[in-house]
């Protein structure tokens, strides 16, 4: 295999606990693998070639652990990191498994509920700060509904709101220096969940204490579960500098959240957004939320997780031979030419403005442009299909 399509610690590729530790359970059936422990997954990812592992509290802590047996298990755990040559470049929280959290957490009717899961979340920024984490996702899994009669969305808004200000303030607090990424889904596992785009998150951002503290954690099958072209959610948060992290996975659309491999169902929507990310020089973490098909045992899951990986390299490869495409880049450079004389929007002043105001379209001319899209699609699927 070429060298290039060996993951390097340099292309960020990181894991989640519970994600190559997946095991295999559905709604409809019990778990298929093996339970391995956070150190046995760690040694795994070093052997495939990852660069970091992220982890939910309670992936690495049981909830109710004494004192001493956090102390341990924080202690193997970093021996095993550095051993295995892996870093913790987020922490997370979970905040939908234990039943309490069967009406939400942050946006829960209940004040104790409210108060607990701000609890957990500040232990589990301490747990991530001391593993090293720098990004902290905040997925609010069981914030929402199946009926409306249980609260005025506006109110969970604003509980919301009134949770990530107080965990920003001991972000502060304690000189973490983290920052907090939101993650949207639109369902599952509640019936409606708040905040069902990143759109929604880019909009509730600017309402925050700390606006610059906080950005968003898109992921892949959730905007195609919404039916959403998932790079369009990108490349906004992007524009405005609030790609935090990323959740690489794949989804087909109208289905139940399937986690596939990266690349493995719609190659073409991940295309455009690996050339995307590579374009725009996204330097954050490229996360595979993802977990092997329930038919696997470890080695399949070895298989998976390296092709997260190569998937996304091989991509790569192709998105850097896209634009060194002479035909593709002379097609882009006609499109955006406009005829001598025509007078730029910009910025408004009333000279320009008076100068578009006289100017005459010549609207039949404009419409004998050829837009060759077909054209550019065609020679898009050839790169992608033709051999690397
Ligand atoms: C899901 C989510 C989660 C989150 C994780 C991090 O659909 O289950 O994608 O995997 O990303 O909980 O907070
Ligand atoms: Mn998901
Ligand atoms: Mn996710």
């Amino acid at each position: 295999m070429p060298d290039q399509f060996q993951p390097k610690p340099e292309h960020k590729f990181s894991f989640g606990l519970w994600t190559v530790g997946n095991r295999g359970r559905d709604p409809f059936g019990d778990f298929v693998r093996e339970p391995i422990s956070p150190v046995q997954i760690v040694e795994m990812l070093g052997e495939v070639g990852a660069w970091g592992v992220n982890l939910h509290d309670n992936d690495l802590v049981p909830i109710d652990a004494a004192p001493a047996e956090y102390e341990r298990i924080v202690k193997d755990f970093k021996k095993a990191c550095k051993e295995n040559g892996i870093v913790v470049p987020m922490a997370t929280v979970s905040l939908f498994f234990h039943p309490i959290f069967r009406d939400g957490a942050f946006t829960a009717n209940d004040p104790e509920v409210r108060g607990y899961a701000v609890q957990k979340t500040m232990r589990a920024m301490d747990l991530g700060a001391e593993l090293g984490a720098k990004t902290f996702v905040l997925w609010g899994g069981r914030e929402g509904v199946e009926t409306d009669s249980c609260r005025r969305p506006d109110e969970a808004v604003k509980r919301l709101r009134e949770a990530v200000n107080y965990l920003c303030e001991y972000n502060i607090d304690k000189g973490y220096g983290y920052k907090f990424a939101l993650e949207a889904k639109p369902n599952e596992p509640r019936a409606d969940i708040y905040m069902s785009t990143t759109g929604h998150y880019l909009g509730f951002i600017p309402t925050l204490d700390h606006p610059e503290m906080v950005g968003v954690n898109p992921e892949v099958a959730h905007e195609t579960m919404a039916g959403l072209n998932f790079l369009h959610g990108v490349a906004q948060a992007w524009e405005m500098g609030k790609l935090f992290h990323i959740d690489l996975n794949d989804q087909m659309p109208g289905r139940y959240d399937q986690d596939l491999r990266f690349g493995s169902s719609n190659i073409k929507a991940c295309f455009f957004l690996v050339k995307f990310l590579e374009d725009v020089g996204y330097s954050g973490p490229r996360h595979f939320d993802a977990h092997a098909y329930r038919t696997e045992d470890y080695e399949g899951v070895k298989d998976f997780a390296r092709g997260c990986m190569r998937s996304y390299l091989l991509l790569k490869q192709k998105a850097k031979e896209w634009n060194a495409n002479k035909e593709i880049q002379s097609i882009l450079r006609e499109l955006g030419k406009a005829a001598n004389g025509t007078p730029a929007v910009g910025k408004y002043s009333k000279k320009g403005a008076a100068a578009l105001l006289g100017y005459e379209f010549n609207k039949d001319q404009i419409l004998k442009k050829r837009l060759p899209y077909e054209r550019l699609d065609q020679l898009t699927i050839d790169v992608i299909l033709q051999g690397c």
